[in-house]
């Protein structure tokens, strides 16, 4: 088998990247290693920043997007009790995010790739990378019980964080920068109301809460868990219970609980992989960046990310120019390290850490108060949340 470009994983980065080069003309082949029923199935992201949502209609893969996603000018922070709205188009010259969940965005993406052309082997297992320091890279992998080969030019590693194609970078080339946060997320999804009409994020002594949603009855609620935390410890009730402490009694008025019918908990990293490309090796997405969910930067820096790389093998294709693929890692680096200090940062904002002492959480309570009563501390919080530009 050959292609031009040969992908690694059919997540958002794998997906996007592929209809992309279809519709560029660019020959490129997609090896996941799981069906699209699980793919499809996981419950992750629920935000998409504005850029986004415009590759999207770019790509003309938009009609639900428009028709069901939720469009947000502003969203909410509770702390103390207190509730305040930060009005995020007024402050970012009418800048917003959509709530439309990951999982919609990969049934759009799997639904259209037939007529775009896009080539997506499911179940593809035993992915190995080879000669990315050759001029005649190639991917081997079992699929249907048989060995494959596929030759190609180039290797887009979009595997997510537990994939393959970060393993293949030189151990001496790879720099990594890591944070892991002592606590996760436990988040549900129910189909009852949500509780505001846009997204709460809630700092209490108990710990962080979130609430947001899928749809006008799917709500997707969050609370910050320990590490030690077990899905079987936290009942319905319980959660529930936990979630209106946490949002305050102004915040959770009129709050609608219901029986959950998706649980998982989800730990918190902050991490970088640098650089991003090795020779035909391309890394993008997860397999590249982690970012703590708190600013719903995740899925959106693996779009970001994607846009670039399909920029640059455009330009290498087309007019024979390697400069986009000689400066796709610094500048998706540049823009995914941003992302990384606004999640790091709302995160320490939002969060109860175990070894928060008195000062520390009396800090938090002043940049809250600050940011609440501030035009610009709004404005910087805002014009991150929406999406900062692609340089
Ligand atoms: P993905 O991990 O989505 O996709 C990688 C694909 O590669 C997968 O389909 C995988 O099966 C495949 N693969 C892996 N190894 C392979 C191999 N060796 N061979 C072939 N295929 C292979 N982001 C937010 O913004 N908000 C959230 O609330 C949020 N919640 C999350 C919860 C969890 C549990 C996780 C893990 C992530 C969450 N994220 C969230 C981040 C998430 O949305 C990612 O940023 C997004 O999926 C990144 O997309 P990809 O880079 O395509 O990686
Ligand atoms: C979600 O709806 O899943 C969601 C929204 C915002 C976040 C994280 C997750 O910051």
């Amino acid at each position: 088998m050959r292609t031009q470009v040969a992908i690694i994983g059919a997540g958002p980065a794998g997906l996007v990247l592929a209809h992309l080069l279809a519709r560029a003309g660019i020959d490129a082949v997609v090896l996941e290693r799981r069906t699209r029923d699980y793919v499809e199935g996981r419950v992750r992201a629920g935000v998409l920043e504005q850029g986004t949502v415009a590759l999207l209609a770019e790509l003309g893969l938009d009609a639900r997007l428009r028709a069901e996603g939720l469009v947000h000018t502003g969203t909410n922070i509770a702390y103390d009790g207190r509730l305040f709205r930060i009005d995020m188009a007024a402050l970012t010259g009418g800048s917003t995010v959509t709530v439309y969940g990951q999982q919609e965005v990969m049934r759009d993406l799997f639904d259209a790739a037939e007529a775009r052309g896009v080539r997506i082997l499911f179940e593809a297992e035993d992915v190995a990378i080879c000669g990315i320091e050759t001029d005649s890279p190639s991917v081997r992998f079992r699929r249907g019980g048989s060995g494959h080969t596929l030759a190609c030019d180039w290797i887009a590693g979009c595997d997510g964080f537990h994939g393959a194609s970060r393993a293949a970078m030189p151990a001496d080339v790879l720099k990594v920068f890591e944070r892991v946060y002592p606590f996760g997320w436990l988040g549900i999804l129910a189909e009852v109301a949500p509780v505001n009409h846009e997204l709460i994020y809630a700092n209490h002594e108990n710990g962080f809460a979130l609430a947001s949603m899928r749809s006008p009855t799917r709500s997707r609620y969050y609370v910050q868990v320990g590490l030690d935390e077990r899905i079987e410890d936290w009942s319905d009730a319980r959660f529930w219970d936990e979630l209106a402490v946490r949002l305050g009694p102004e915040a959770a008025a009129g709050l609608e609980r219901g029986p959950s019918f998706e649980k998982s908990i989800a730990p918190l990293r902050s991490f970088v992989a640098e650089p991003m490309r090795h020779g035909r090796l391309f890394l993008a997405g997860d397999a590249a960046h982690i970012v703590p969910p708190t600013g719903a930067k995740g899925m959106n820096l693996a779009v970001s990310d994607v846009a670039m790389l399909a920029e640059a093998l455009v330009r290498h294709y087309r007019d024979g120019d390697p400069s986009g693929l000689d400066g796709y890692s610094e500048r998706a680096l540049a823009r995914i390290w941003k992302a990384e200090r606004f999640s790091w940062w709302f995160t320490g904002l939002t969060h109860r850490f175990p070894d928060m002492d008195p000062f520390a959480r009396r800090m938090q309570v002043a940049e809250l108060a600050y940011i609440r009563g501030s035009r610009a501390a709004q404005t910087v919080l805002a014009e991150n949340y929406v999406g900062l530009p692609l340089a």
